[in-house]
């Protein structure tokens, strides 16, 4: 991850968070989705998908903190 201020740390966990709709600490597919929509990136399903599996580091099909932090930074 690249060198991130403890400002723009918070502000981070504040989007995830807010994204984050059933708070469980990770982002499932829906919430993803949503994101993406927010983001104004127009995807169908496939393609969420497959930027989910981007995304996830550990192949565990959601989306935790510090992947979200990784992709969000290097954006
Ligand atoms: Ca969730
Ligand atoms: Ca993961």
């Amino acid at each position: 991850m690249s060198k991130i201020s403890k400002e723009d740390l918070a502000e981070l966990h504040e989007i995830f968070d807010h994204f984050d709709k059933d708070k469980n600490g990770s982002i499932e597919s829906s919430e993803f989705s949503a994101l993406l929509n927010a983001l104004d990136a127009e995807m169908s399903e496939s393609e969420v998908a497959t930027g989910l599996r981007a995304l996830d580091e550990d192949g565990n099909g959601t989306i935790e903190f510090d992947e979200f932090a990784t992709w969000w930074t290097s954006r």
